[in-house]
């Protein structure tokens, strides 16, 4: 009886869900608008603070996964000074996944594109440094290819278009290695994905966004030119990108960064030729981070 009582209550609360706003029975799993996991409001309410959304995005196969979950497992690890506390054990599952696959030198699978099978991740990250100010962050780790499917067709994605809506910042990936080879295709994503962003984020017609995005120079162990000068780099392999960046972002930096130290290359069970990470050695990780932190 009391259970039937309760659970009639928390059908009957409702609590906005922290992406969409949309309001949630209180013992829903994921919002049913957006999938977003309603944990993170609950954390939300819990900490009685805001969080900030910072978003990894980019195309698909850019190395988002790999990228984020290496950072979240250097700042768990107290990596430069930072320290970082998963808020809710579901933060901690893309840290742990990425680094069990890599430990096992394989790369971690496609992320899916439904939304609810998505890796989320709460954080309290205070910089130690004196006065420093503690800052709630949330990171989910998004498939390149829902991204692609929003910016093609707006509101696709609702949690997508939310998201970035809220974020307070954003760090976008390019594939430096196919940039390097000539390869178009990272250019033309990137600046549909500025475009798409400056179309959502923007406030006043002619003011520049004031979001700071930072543009890290992803597989940048294929072009290791690319850490001496990524502005450089980018402005002359990834020009409309440039462009776009100084044309209507305020707030913007180039980075180059990498997982791994040295590849080996064998077949799936297709038969296909794919790397596998033979040695982790992560560089220029933390830096565009840490930019953003001080942004924010
Ligand atoms: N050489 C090199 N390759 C990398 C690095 N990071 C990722 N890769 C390669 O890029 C592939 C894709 O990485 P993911 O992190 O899964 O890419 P993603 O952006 O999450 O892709 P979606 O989940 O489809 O959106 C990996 O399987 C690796 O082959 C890196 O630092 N160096
Ligand atoms: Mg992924
Ligand atoms: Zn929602």
């Amino acid at each position: 009886m009391t259970t039937l009582t309760s659970s009639k209550q928390a059908q009957s609360t409702k609590i906005p869900c922290l992406v969409c706003d949309n309001p949630n029975p209180l013992d829903a799993v994921s919002c049913s608008t957006c999938g977003a996991p309603m944990a993170l409001i609950q954390e939300a309410l819990a900490q009685e603070r805001d969080p900030c959304i910072v978003t990894v995005v980019g195309d698909s196969n850019v190395g988002k996964t790999v990228y984020l979950g290496m950072l979240l497992d250097m700042l768990t690890q107290r990596a430069d000074n930072f320290e970082a506390i998963p808020k809710g054990a579901y933060s901690v599952n893309l840290q742990h996944t990425v680094i069990s696959y890599l430990a096992a030198r394989h790369f971690p699978p496609k992320t899916p594109m439904e939304v609810d099978e998505w890796h989320w991740a709460y954080y309290e990250v205070t910089p130690r440094k004196r006065n420093a100010q503690v800052c709630d962050l949330v990171m989910p780790d998004m498939a390149g290819e829902a991204l692609a499917a929003e910016v093609a067709t707006p509101k696709t994605f609702t949690a997508i278009r939310s998201l970035l809506q809220k974020s307070a910042g954003a760090i976008l990936l390019v594939d430096a290695a196919m940039a390097a080879a000539g390869s178009t295709q990272p250019d033309f994503f990137a600046l549909k994905l500025l475009t798409y962003l400056d179309g959502i984020m923007a406030t006043k017609k002619r003011g520049k966004i004031q979001t700071p995005v930072a543009i890290v120079l992803s597989k940048a162990d294929y072009c290791p030119e690319c850490f001496d000068n990524p502005r450089l780099f980018a402005e002359s392999n990834l020009n409309r990108l440039w462009n776009m960046c100084k044309s209507r972002f305020e707030s913007f930096d180039f980075f180059a960064a990498s997982v791994v130290g040295s590849l080996g290359y064998g077949t799936d069970d297709s038969d296909n030729v794919i790397p596998y990470p033979l040695h982790i050695a992560p560089r220029g990780i933390l830096e565009p981070f840490e930019w953003i932190l001080s942004k924010l």
